[in-house]
Parts: structure tokens; sequence; C-alpha cells
């Protein structure tokens, strides 16, 4: 399974643990299928709970991530040293909630790390980039921040990293419009991020249907079909810095449909 790993870049002023890297560049990386839906992102999704390392690259520049996807990572010559995670700071997810990152192709200047209590310790990079217009589980987990002042506040999240965040129309797809995640996510009447069966029905609804017949509504790429400019977007990321490719052993492609 080849992913893109997004970089997110962590802005400064640096939370507590990783203040003493203050003036090295730090990312949270996340592992997306869907590298086209970039120009949605509103926010970078983390577990409260879910152990995360801080490591250097071979470039020098600080990753963030499970140690799990680090170790992968040693193993597909990011690291100086094949097989090595040079760890520079241990964390929980909650060390590094609420913090603002600065995110490629979106038209959030800023976004926010928040609380998705679903991410699975095991996939990816433990990082996940929410594209609330095209993904139900992000849509969902949006509007569980916005309607619950108390789960906010209970992991720190202030009103304004979450209340002037909405979807951004990027995708038209036939029949089910230009927000796709939204409408789908209305239609199904879904209750909150913990409705798995509910999610697992929109996704499949909206994920095929997004990748053969979506076109694209940004400007620079509007009326092309998807499947025609995710290699091309996902291509141009990488050559700017913005994004890595990175391999998940194969077991986890069975553990997909878990
Ligand atoms: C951006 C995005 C935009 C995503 C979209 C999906 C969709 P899959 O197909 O099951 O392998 N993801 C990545 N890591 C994790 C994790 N550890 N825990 C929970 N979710 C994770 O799923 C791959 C997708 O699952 C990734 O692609 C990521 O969200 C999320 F419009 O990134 B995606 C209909 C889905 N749309």
């Amino acid at each position: 399974q080849e992913y893109t790993l997004i970089k997110m870049q962590l802005l400064e002023p640096y939370p507590e643990k990783l203040k003493f890297l203050t003036d090295q560049k730090i990312f949270l990386v996340a592992a997306t299928l869907r590298p086209e839906t970039m120009f949605g992102q509103t926010n970078c999704w983390i577990h409260p709970n879910i152990p995360l390392i801080a490591y250097k690259m071979a470039t020098g520049e600080i990753f963030v991530s499970t140690r799990r996807a680090a170790r992968n990572m040693a193993y597909q010559e990011m690291t100086a040293q094949q097989g090595h995670v040079d760890v520079v700071a241990e964390l929980i997810g909650q060390d590094i909630m609420g913090k603002p990152l600065k995110a490629p192709l979106t038209s959030y200047e800023v976004i926010y790390t928040l609380p998705m209590l679903t991410i699975k310790e095991d996939k990816g990079t433990g990082v996940v980039t929410s594209v609330p217009s095209d993904s139900p589980d992000d849509y969902a987990a949006l509007c569980d921040l916005k309607k619950k002042p108390p789960f906010r506040s209970k992991y720190s999240i202030s009103d304004e990293m979450v209340l002037p965040y909405n979807p951004i129309p990027i995708i038209d797809i036939p029949e089910i419009g230009s927000l796709a995640a939204v409408t789908t996510y209305e239609k199904l009447n879904i209750q909150s991020q913990n409705d798995t069966e509910k999610l697992t029905e929109a996704k499949e609804l909206v994920y095929l249907k997004g990748f053969y017949e979506g076109t694209m509504i940004v400007e620079e790429y509007a009326g092309q079909r998807v499947q025609d400019v995710k290699k091309i977007i996902q291509q141009k990321m990488v050559k700017n810095g913005d994004a890595v490719l990175y391999m998940e052993p194969e077991k986890k492609v069975m553990s997909r449909s878990a």
C-alpha cells in the first residue's frame, strides 16, 4: 500500500515537550490515499492518548508520527541510518493538541491539531489530515467538536480552532454534489464519529464515485477528472517538499476492511 505523507508544519511557539527544538523544522506527517483532496484540509486529527515520537530525518527535518511508522520509514531510506530511528522526543497526542500548523494546498492559512477518537494506532502514521468535504469520518468528527463545547474543553480546544473552519468544496460528484461527505452524512442521518456502521456505508458511497466520477473544481485543476490529476498533484507536492511517499507493509492492506 503506497501512501502519500503530507508534511504539516508545526508553527512556533512549540509546545512544552518540543520547546528545545525551537528553530528546527518540525512536521506532523499524515498518511493519505487521497492527495488530490489536500485543497480541502481544515485541520489535523490526532488521538489524545496515542503515543507519538519526534525523530530526525536524513534531511535534518523533524517528523512526528507513531513509532511503528517511524520504523517503517527507517527502512525506506528516509532516516540517516538504515533501520535506525533517531528519536528526539516522546509524546502522546494531547501534548501537541490544539497547536497551529501550516499545511500544503489548503486555503486556510493556519489549521489546528484536534482530537479524533477513532484513529487507529496501527495504520498509517497515527496522524490524520482532515478533509470534511470528502471524508465522512472527518466531517462527523468536526461536527462533534462544533456541536459539543464540553468535548472541546475536555481536550483544551478553543472555539477559534474549530468554529471558523468549514468544509471546502473541491470535488464535484454527479448526483452527490460538491460536498459529498456532508451530503452523505445528512442523508444517512449520522450522529457522531462513533456511528461506525453508517460511516462505513457513507465511505463506500463516496469513495468509488469520487475516484471514478469526481471532477476537480479547485482553480488550477477545475474541470479535470480526479483519476487524471491524483498522481500529478501527488508528484507536485513531493517535488515542492510538501509530501513524501511511504509504503505500508502488506499485512496492513488486509486490515483495511477490518
Ligand atoms: C485524506 C482523505 C480525504 C482521506 C478523503 C479519505 C477521504 P483506507 O482507505 O481505509 O486505507 N486514515 C489514515 N490513517 C488513519 C488512521 N491511523 N486512523 C484512522 N484513519 C486514518 O483509509 C485511508 C484514509 O483513512 C486516509 O485517507 C486517511 O484519510 C484515513 F476525502 O486522508 B484520508 C471516503 C474517504 N475520503
